[in-house]
C-alpha cells in the first residue's frame, strides 16, 4: 500500500468474517464523510477501497497537471467547523497532491482509519433477503455481513482504454491519466502521444509538451476550455471565507451547483450584442467555470448557447497561431457546457509549439499500435510513451461491475441495462438496504463534489440511524416512486442542452452503454430540498420493514 509520498499507508485488516451494520464501499470524499457521520450517530460502520489509501478520485488521478475546477475553498467538507478553520488551501484551484493532503488529513484527523480497510476490492454483494443482511465478498477473501450497504465508489472511477489492436507489440510505455504512477514518470526528451482532450486531456497536455520532444494529440472531440487564470489565495481572501464559512456552506446548498459564482441573472437574448461581448470577456479574463454562470439561458437556449459558443469559438482562432490547427480545435457539433466544460492552463496556447502536434482521429483513424508507435490513418507515428485521456465508464461503471445482487437474485447490471433507474439516486427498487452516494439520479457530478458527497452521506447517516432505532431492518424503494424520480430526472434534462452531446452524462463514450442522461439537472437547492422532505415524511417513497413482524415498521408508520 502506498501514500501520495510513497509511503505504507495504515488501515485496519478487514478480519475474515465480520458483521456490522454499515458497510461504506468507496473512501473518497462521499465515503469518508459516510463513515464519519454513521460514527458519530454511533453506528458500527466499517469501509473498504480498492486503492491503498483514501481519497478516491485524487487517490488515482496522479497525472501531471491534474487540479480541481472548483474553488478549494469551496471544494472542501463543511461538517466540521475546526477542520475548514485550521485547512489553509494555497491556491484556488488545488493540485492533485494537496487535495490528496486534505483526504488524509481528514482521515487522520477525524481518527476514521480504524474502520478503514484499503488495498480491497469488492468482488460480490448479494442480499440476503431472509437475514435482511447483504453478504459481501471481496479480493482479499474477507466475508462481510452489513446490514445496510453504502456505495461511494465514485462517479469517474471505472477508468476505460479504448480497445486499440496490437496493443500487447507496443514497445513504448503506456499509461491512463485516471491509473496514474505513484512515483514521479520523467517524459524529458521522449516522444509522447496523448490520446483524448477532455478535462484530463486539456490538462496534462501543455505539461507534456513542456518537457517532451514531440507530443502528438490524438483528438476525436473539440473541446470548449476556459481558461482557469488559478493564482494563490490571499490572505485576506482565506480570512474572509473562513470568518463566514457557516454561512458559505448554507449558501452552497442553496445554490445550483455548489458553488457561488454569481450570475448577471439575464438571458443572452435580453442584452446587446456588446453587453454580451464585455460581460463574457471580463469572465474570460477572470476565469474558471463562473463564464458559464454568467447568463440564465446559456445551458437551455439554443440561440443563447450559440452566441456564447461563437465566443470561446473566436478565442480560440485568436489564441492558436496556424489557422489550420485552430479550426480542428474549435468545438463544432455540441452546445458549449453540454460536455462538461473543461478549464485549461494555457492549453490552446501549447498548439503554437513547435514540438506538438495534433491529429484529428476522425480524418486519421486510429486503428492501432505497432512496435514503434499508433497507426493513424495511412501513416504510422513514432511514440516512445502513449497516455490514454480516454475517460470512464461514468456514473454507472463502477457500481455494475461490483457483483451486486438484491432481491430474487436480481443484478444491478441486468436492473440497469436499459440505464441506470434510481429514486433519489441513492436507491434502488429490488435492492434494499442498498445506499448509493452520488449515483445516477442525483446531481453527482453536476455539483462541487465534496459538497454533493457529504449531502449525500449526512442523508445516508441519517436514515440508517432512523432505522436503527426504529427498530426497521428493511428499506426498499418503491417503483412508483422510483419511475417517478426516473421521470422528472428525464424531465429536467430535457429542458436543458445536455442531452445534445454526445458526452459521457449521456453514457455516449462507453460503445454499447444505453444513451441516459444520467446526472440530476434540476439544482442541488431543489434536490437538498427534495431530501430533507423524503426523510421528514418518514422516508416516503420507501416500504420499511421489520423483519421478523414488520411491527415495527407499521408502529412508526401509525405514529405519523
Ligand atoms: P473525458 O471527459 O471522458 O474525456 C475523454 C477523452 O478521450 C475525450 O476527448 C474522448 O473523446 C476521448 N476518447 C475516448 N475514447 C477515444 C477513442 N477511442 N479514440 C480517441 N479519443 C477517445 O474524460 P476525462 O478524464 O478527460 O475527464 C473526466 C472528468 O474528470 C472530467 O469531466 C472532470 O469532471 C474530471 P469524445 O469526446 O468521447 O469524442
Amino acid at each position: 500500500m502506498t501514500a501520495s509520498d510513497g509511503s505504507d499507508t495504515a488501515g485496519q485488516a478487514a478480519p475474515a468474517q465480520r458483521q456490522v451494520e454499515a458497510l461504506v464501499i468507496g473512501l473518497g470524499f462521499a465515503g469518508l464523510s459516510a463513515v464519519h457521520q454513521l460514527r458519530e450517530r454511533g453506528v458500527d460502520v466499517h469501509a473498504l477501497d480498492a486503492a491503498g489509501g483514501p481519497g478516491g478520485i485524487w487517490y488515482w488521478n496522479r497525472y501531471p497537471g491534474a487540479r480541481c475546477d472548483v474553488q478549494s475553498l469551496w471544494y472542501s467538507y463543511g461538517f466540521s467547523d475546526e477542520l475548514q478553520q485550521e485547512w489553509e488551501w494555497s491556491e484556488k484551484y488545488a493540485r492533485q497532491p494537496e487535495i490528496l493532503r486534505y483526504a488524509e488529513h481528514v482521515t487522520d484527523r477525524f481518527d476514521l482509519r480504524r474502520d478503514c480497510t484499503f488495498s480491497t476490492r469488492v468482488t460480490a454483494a448479494e442480499f440476503d433477503a431472509g437475514a435482511d443482511r447483504w453478504e459481501v465478498v471481496t479480493d482479499t477473501g474477507t466475508r462481510i455481513r452489513a446490514r445496510f450497504l453504502v456505495t461511494a465508489t465514485g462517479c469517474l472511477s471505472s477508468s476505460r482504454i479504448p480497445e486499440l489492436t496490437n496493443a500487447d507489440a507496443f514497445r513504448g510505455r503506456t499509461f491512463h491519466t485516471g491509473q496514474w504512477p505513484h512515483q514521479p514518470v520523467d517524459f524529458t526528451g521522449r516522444r509522447v502521444g496523448v490520446i483524448g482532450t477532455g478535462s484530463s486531456g486539456i490538462q496534462i497536455i501543455p505539461m507534456l509538451a513542456a518537457v517532451a520532444d514531440r507530443l502528438t494529440v490524438f483528438q476525436r472531440t473539440a473541446n470548449f476550455s476556459i481558461p482557469a487564470r488559478n493564482r494563490p489565495y490571499t490572505p485576506e481572501e482565506q480570512r474572509s471565507v473562513k470568518a463566514d464559512y457557516p454561512g458559505i456552506r448554507v449558501a452552497q446548498r442553496r445554490s445550483h451547483a455548489g458553488a457561488l459564482h454569481s450570475g448577471t441573472g439575464r438571458s443572452v437574448l435580453d442584452v446587446t450584442q456588446e453587453q454580451l461581448a464585455i460581460e463574457l470577456e471580463s469572465r474570460w479574463e477572470a476565469g474558471g467555470t463562473a463564464f458559464m454562470g454568467s447568463f440564465t439561458d446559456i445551458l437551455s437556449d439554443d440561440r443563447a448557447n450559440h452566441l456564447v459558443a461563437e465566443f470561446a469559438r473566436d478565442k480560440i482562432r485568436r489564441i492558436v497561431t496556424d489557422p489550420e490547427t485552430a479550426e480542428k480545435l474549435v468545438p463544432r457539433g455540441h452546445p458549449i457546457g453540454a460536455k462538461r466544460i473543461c478549464v485549461d492552463d494555457h492549453y490552446f496556447e501549447t498548439f503554437n509549439r513547435d514540438n506538438v502536434d495534433l491529429v484529428d482521429v476522425n480524418a486519421e483513424a486510429l486503428s492501432g499500435f505497432t512496435e514503434n508507435g499508433l497507426c493513424a490513418g495511412s501513416r504510422e507515428i513514432a511514440l516512445d510513451d502513449v497516455v490514454f485521456a480516454t475517460g470512464y465508464d461514468a456514473m454507472t461503471g463502477a457500481l455494475t461491475r461490483m457483483g451486486i445482487r438484491g432481491r430474487d437474485g436480481l443484478s444491478l447490471e441486468q436492473a440497469w441495462r436499459a440505464g441506470p433507474r434510481s429514486y433519489l439516486g441513492i436507491a434502488v427498487h429490488g435492492f434494499p438496504n442498498l445506499f448509493i452516494a452520488a449515483g445516477p439520479g442525483s446531481p453527482s457530478v453536476m455539483v462541487n463534489g465534496v459538497m454533493a458527497g457529504e449531502q449525500h452521506a449526512e442523508w445516508i447517516a441519517d436514515a440508517i440511524a432512523f432505522l436503527g432505532a426504529n427498530g426497521i431492518s428493511r428499506i426498499e424503494a418503491r417503483r412508483a416512486d422510483q419511475d417517478a424520480w426516473v421521470q422528472h430526472v428525464n424531465d429536467v434534462a430535457a429542458k436543458t442542452l445536455f442531452p445534445k452531446a454526445n458526452s459521457w452524462y449521456m453514457g455516449a463514450n462507453v460503445p454499447g452503454k444505453p444513451r441516459v442522461f444520467m446526472p440530476y439537472t434540476g439544482g442541488f437547492n431543489n434536490y437538498v430540498d427534495t431530501c430533507a422532505r423524503v426523510a421528514a415524511d418518514g422516508y416516503a417513497g420507501f416500504d420499511l420493514s421489520a423483519q421478523s413482524t414488520g411491527a415495527a415498521a407499521a408502529r412508526l408508520r401509525g405514529s405519523r
